[in-house]
């Protein structure tokens, strides 16, 4: 029988939960307290959070390793993202991880993406801690969560063993961790006791030669790309030999240039390193997520890294307006593509279809708002391009077409409930669980196809005057349930190219609801406003008012139009019909049919084509 040791000097933790529930604060307590910061230092909150958009939006985005030692182990913490969209970057952390410390709001209780994360921990036999954190909420409900705790195990098949998991209590923003809730404790410490005590130190086999999972890409401009890793056998040196097997089988020979390991949020080159620990290795630049890095002698690839399947796609096409290239450095379909090619090696639940039209790509995800956030980061990086509105994937089995339907939680005041259930029926909802408590809210559950979903967030906020709670939570696919329109209303569509004035936005405010301020740049096809009516109407934005010499007492009109809720990125593409595109620019979002010409778009009795 093979002999497998542990490296007991390592422990490799995954922190997960649903959206919010306090994972990267908790990093940061944990930074605080190994003695990373030193006394005094004034430190950012939420440092993992290191991208602008994470800071910007106050969420977690990518998974990001770090690490912190206590009593001389090292502790390798992956900080991953709660919201579903992101949901391939958990499923790519715990490919690293020998357990996962799972964070649960004391008031919230398990979310959808709790089940989520829980099940793909589950899949991997990893080890769980259970951590109810922010019990030091008003509306903490502690001991009540930690029975739904149990709960989800039961519902997810878990065995006497994992059934039997540790649990603390916490207060991660206060550093604060403990056994019990009457117990007085201003410290981490249990936890990272915890950590140490119940998660198994990784193990391997002494007698096999070096392999290392690629599960994360980097870059650096001094050392090219980097591939980021366990090492599940072996130890690896500086100056090392390797081959990099991909997912063809291919042997792709390299030589370490550099070895890093992490320490705390940052790097620290090391001569050799051992099993069991996460590695940033430099040396190979044609590697990918997935592939095995392992010696020429003994090439043994290890199980390549599986995500669940993209639902969404959304189309991206260089950007075709009369404005094109006018506030953008990067408008070029082999530029897009090269990016879009870099975004799906980062981001293993990303996948680009190329279509025979050289100028249009097919960008696969997991939901609208990961694509919002792909395409966020491009104009950022300075790119010009036009999307076109997020769809789901359909799939065929046995002659049914089947689509992908999600289960979706909704808790709100029972006021709102009426419309609530009213809408989704319209999408094809069906309401599958209700608890009316007569607390003045309810909780409810639906089956509903993904596609019923896309844009309907922002709709629900406002139907439930913004203190509505929804959550989803993918659960397969289905036999299709029928179309149902995707907005009732039509667009106002300028019919010529020019500046919008406030003349003539001032008189089509009563046709609907206007995305433009006076001044602005339209163009032939540009969606100048929702039209109140399910017809697209035309309109020149640039009419003047005529001048006449003879004026009417009272009559002067000093205009003053409505202020205009600036278009965001989510908004735009959860808007437009299939017929139609927005525009991204790093200045501007715009919105257009995809035919802009007005004589095109009609056919010869004057009736607009269905696209
Ligand atoms: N009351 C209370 N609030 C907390 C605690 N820990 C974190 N928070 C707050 O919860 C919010 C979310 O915290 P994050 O650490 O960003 O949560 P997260 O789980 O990393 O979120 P995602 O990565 O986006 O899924 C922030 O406003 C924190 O200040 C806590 O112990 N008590
Ligand atoms: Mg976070």
């Amino acid at each position: 029988m093979k002999q497998t040791i542990r490296n007991e000097k390592i422990r490799n933790i995954a922190i997960i939960a649903h959206v919010d529930h306090g994972k990267t604060t908790l990093v940061d307590a944990m930074f605080r307290q190994s003695g990373l910061f030193r006394p005094g230092l004034e430190v950012d909150e939420r440092i993992m959070d290191s991208m602008d958009l994470e800071r910007e939006r106050g969420i977690t985005i990518a998974a990001k390793n770090c690490s912190v030692k206590w009593n001389g182990v090292k502790i390798n913490i992956i900080d991953t993202p709660g919201h579903s969209d992101f949901g391939g970057e958990v499923e790519r952390a715990l490919s690293m991880a020998d357990g996962a410390i799972l964070l649960v709001d004391a008031s919230e209780g398990p979310l959808p993406q709790t089940r989520f994360v829980l099940k793909k921990t589950f899949e991997k036999g990893l080890k769980v801690v259970v951590v109810i954190n922010k019990i030091d909420r008003k509306d903490a409900r502690p001991e009540q969560i930690l029975d739904e705790i149990y709960d989800l195990f039961i519902d997810l098949d878990a065995d006497d063993e994992q059934l039997n998991f540790p649990y603390l209590y916490a207060i991660g923003r206060q550093g604060i961790a403990k056994k019990t809730l009457a117990e007085k404790r201003d410290d981490l410490h249990l936890l990272f006791e915890t950590i140490l005590n119940e998660i198994p130190a990784p193990e391997y086999d002494p007698e096999e030669p070096f392999q290392m999972l690629v599960s994360n890409l980097g870059y650096s401009d001094y050392l090219g790309r980097l591939a980021i890793g366990r090492i599940f056998n072996g130890k690896a040196e500086f100056h090392d030999t390797m081959v990099c097997i991909n997912d063809k089988v291919e042997h792709l020979p390299l030589k370490i240039s550099k070895l890093q390991v992490y320490d705390g949020m940052n790097l620290k080159e090391v001569d050799a390193a051992e099993p069991g620990d996460i590695v940033v290795l430099s040396g190979i630049e044609d590697v990918k997520i997935g592939d095995t890095i392992c010696t020429r002698e003994y090439p043994k690839p290890l199980k390549r890294i599986t995500v669940d399947e993209p639902t969404i796609s959304i189309e991206f096409t260089i950007n075709t307006s009369p404005l094109s290239g006018k506030e953008g450095k990067i408008v070029q379909s082999g530029k897009i593509r090269e990016r879009l090619i870099k975004e799906t090696l980062k981001n293993v639940a990303v996948r680009l279809e190329q279509t025979e039209d050289r100028e249009r790509f097919i960008v696969k995800g997991r939901g609208e708002f990961q694509m919002a956030i792909l395409i966020e980061t491009m104009r950022r990086e300075g790119f010009e391009l036009s999307v076109g509105r997020p769809k789901v994937i359909y799939k065929h089995s046995n002659g049914t077409m089947l689509e992908p339907i999600e289960k979706l939680f909704v808790d709100c005041d029972a006021d709102f409930f009426g419309v609530v259930t009213e809408k989704l029926s319209i999408r094809k909802g069906r309401l599958t669980h209700l608890v009316n408590n007569g607390s003045g809210r309810v909780r409810a559950e639906f089956s509903i196809p993904s596609r019923s979903l896309i844009g309907y967030r922002d709709e629900f906020l406002t139907d439930t005057k913004g203190t509505g709670i929804i959550n989803t939570l993918f659960e397969g696919y289905e036999a299709f349930r029928g179309d149902f329109p995707t907005r009732f209303t039509g667009s106002i569509v300028s019919d010529r190219q020019g500046n919008s004035v406030a003349y003539a936005l001032y008189h089509l405010e009563p046709r609907g609801r206007l995305f433009i301020v006076p001044g602005e740049p339209v163009y032939e096809g540009m969606i100048i406003g929702e039209h109140n009516k399910a017809v697209d109407i035309s309109a020149n934005p640039s009419k003047e008012k005529k001048l006449t010499n003879i004026r009417a007492a009272g009559k002067d009109e000093s205009i003053v139009c409505s202020p205009v809720k600036p278009m965001t990125l989510e908004r735009a593409i959860n808007f437009i019909k299939d017929d139609e595109m927005v525009e991204v620019t790093p200045q501007s979002i715009r919105l257009h049919k995809r035919v802009l010409s007005l004589k095109k778009r009609k056919n010869k009795n004057g009736v607009p084509l269905a696209f």
